[in-house]
């Protein structure tokens, strides 16, 4: 009886390939978000506030939130959304895996409250992204004229 022997080695084999897991090398077990941050920019500020756009990228496994950000020029720095026109504080944004968090003009941003100096076109504003999982990120933000808009837009 040679053939039932040949299948139960098959299964075995596909079993331990199986038990492996992703083919990125990680060796994790449940996977982690691998994220990245691009297109920021800040509109340069008319008033005591700011807005701050970005795209944040997570090429890894596993989702991650997008929790609380913090900046030196800002006295707060909070995560709002846009609902019909009107802005609103949210307590985290979601970045899924292998996706991307927006933000942008008219859509989701940050909002800089309390500055302490008006930052100027061609100055930068170093931020610090806060995380539920992933390491905090430090980004330095390009500030644009005021009516700047990424040719990218739609
Ligand atoms: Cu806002």
């Amino acid at each position: 009886m040679r053939r039932p022997a040949a299948v139960a080695l098959a299964v075995a084999g596909a079993l331990v390939l199986a038990g492996c897991g992703g083919s990125d090398g990680s060796g994790s077990g449940d996977g982690t978000a691998d994220l990245s941050v691009g297109s920021a920019y800040m509109p340069q500020p008319v008033s005591d506030m700011a807005a701050g756009f970005l795209t944040i990228t997570n090429d890894g496994d596993a989702p991650d939130r997008l929790t609380s950000v913090s900046s030196d020029v800002a006295g707060q720095v909070t995560v709002h959304e846009t609902v019909d026109g009107a802005m609103q504080e949210v307590e985290a944004l979601d970045i899924p895996a292998h996706g991307s968090l927006v933000l942008e003009s008219g859509g989701n941003h940050l909002m800089f409250e309390q500055l302490k100096k008006k930052p100027k076109q061609g100055q930068s504003v170093s931020v610090q992204l806060r995380f539920e999982r992933s390491d905090p990120v430090m980004v330095e933000i390009p500030v644009k004229p005021a009516t700047y808009t990424p040719k990218t837009g739609h």
